[in-house]
């Protein structure tokens, strides 16, 4: 472990280093601490939620592994946010999603409200933390075949529209208690394992059936609407519906937010290339920060190129208020706080360097055609001294310094996680 006063030391050090670049430690840190990520509740769980049917997880999602310790109830995965939260510097919000509500007895996705996710807004307020959310538009049986909102039976459409109708309400009233919007994202996993005889046809009834979602105006300081696209799922190799290109013109036309998630793209396409030219057209955008590795395999967030890429365009292009930065990533296969813990405070770490790098000075060098310095100062800004900035930052908000956490999730897992039936049944 780390002494405090080597900390100190370090960051002064660094201060100094950094300042000879011309950066401004403090300032990036004053910037750091309004900087609020999405936590995504369904890592806690492996998405299976609390509709009480311990369905199996549907609609082209994923999760593998079976380590003990899956939250099982609202206060089960409660305390396990709890702790994640301890162990990750700043306020940080909560992504949840519709299948996570307090329902006493069975209640149907067209019919959920508000009172069904009271124990949730009460608990976020307590904790002063704000919610986001997203309708489940999987993992049903009126799901099964893989369409849903796109479906060529109207009264699937209904069900799902009314779904949808039903999430816009909760979001607007969760908007409304925290003083904040609530991003409500809408992802739907329609789409065909096989070619497809129209490829039209679906999209004309999912652009259809978002509307009919759509048609009444919320409040924008209560809920903002996003679409999510996606360009293949398992079962839906062949043809998704929602493509990028179906929900970048809808969310154009429709002045929604547009939702990119980093695994939902070709292998080698990124998302850190994508925010400053969506941004030209959308008014805001929500990231489902995830890390793929070969497919959409929704791996824990690592300290890596693609991550820290992403964060740099959020702040060369000063986008920090118009950039909603969400996680997305399911691992069963190693201690679930311990994911949130590292996912999320490398998505800080990276934003962390992203405001220490001297982002004006670089802009500067490109307009004046000096490439070469540009490089050479990126290279450079590869071995600043980002983890004494970090420990310091962690430091000063009470948040563990180094690998220190982990040690916390150890004590955890011994008193509550291993005490709880290992019931996932994803091996
Ligand atoms: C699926 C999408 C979607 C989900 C969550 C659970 O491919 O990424 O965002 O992961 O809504
Ligand atoms: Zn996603």
């Amino acid at each position: 472990m780390e002494k405090p006063g080597n900390i100190e030391r370090a960051y002064e050090l660094a201060c100094e280093q950094y300042e000879s670049v011309g950066v401004d430690v403090e300032h990036a840190i004053d910037r750091m601490r309004t900087v609020e990520i999405s936590v995504h509740c369904w890592q806690g769980d492996d998405v299976s939620g609390f509709e009480g049917d311990d369905g199996a997880l549907g609609n082209g999602l994923a999760v593998t592994g079976n380590y003990p310790g899956r939250a099982r109830t609202p206060g089960e995965l409660r305390s396990d946010l709890e702790l994640a939260y301890s162990l990750i510097p700043g306020k940080h919000r909560l992504n949840l999603h519709a299948l996570y509500g307090e329902f006493n007895g069975p209640v149907d996705r067209d019919a959920i409200e508000v009172e069904h996710f009271q124990g949730w807004i009460d608990w976020a307020r307590q904790q002063g933390i704000s919610l986001d959310f997203n309708p489940s538009y999987f993992s049903h049986p009126k799901a099964s075949d893989g369409f849903t909102l796109a479906h060529a039976d109207p009264g699937i459409r209904r069900f799902w529209i009314d779904h949808g109708i039903a999430c816009r309400k909760i979001a607007a009233a969760m908007g409304q208690a925290q003083g904040n919007p609530c991003i409500n994202n809408f992802w739907v996993p329609d789409g065909f394992k096989d070619t497809p005889a129209s490829r039209k046809a679906p999209r004309e009834r999912l652009a259809a059936s978002l509307d009919a979602i759509f048609a009444e105006d919320l409040p924008r300081d209560q809920t903002l609407d996003a679409v999510e696209c996606k360009l293949f799922g398992i079962g839906s190799e062949s043809y998704v519906v929602g493509s990028h290109e179906f929900y970048m013109g809808y969310a154009i036309s429709r002045n929604k937010v547009l939702c990119l998630d980093a695994g939902h793209f070709h292998p080698t396409e990124v998302i850190s290339d994508k925010i400053s030219s969506v941004l030209m057209y959308v008014p805001e955008l929500l990231l489902h920060v995830s890390r793929g590795v070969r497919w959409d395999s929704d791996h824990v967030v690592t300290f890596g190129d693609e991550l820290q890429a992403i964060m740099q365009e959020i702040v060369r292009g000063d986008y920090l208020q118009r950039v909603h930065i969400g996680l997305d990533f399911f691992d069963a296969s190693i201690n679930r706080v311990a994911a949130w813990a590292i996912g999320t405070r490398n998505a800080l770490k990276a934003m962390l360097a992203a405001l220490l790098e001297p982002t004006e000075k670089l802009q500067q060098l490109e307009d004046s055609g000096d490439l070469t310095a540009r490089l050479a100062i990126m290279e450079e800004q590869k071995t600043m001294p980002l983890g004494a900035v970090w420990n310091h930052y962690c430091q000063t908000v009470g948040a563990p310094v180094g690998a220190e956490w982990l040690e916390k999730v150890r004590q955890y897992e011994s008193n509550v996680l291993s005490l709880r039936s290992n019931s996932s049944e994803f091996v």
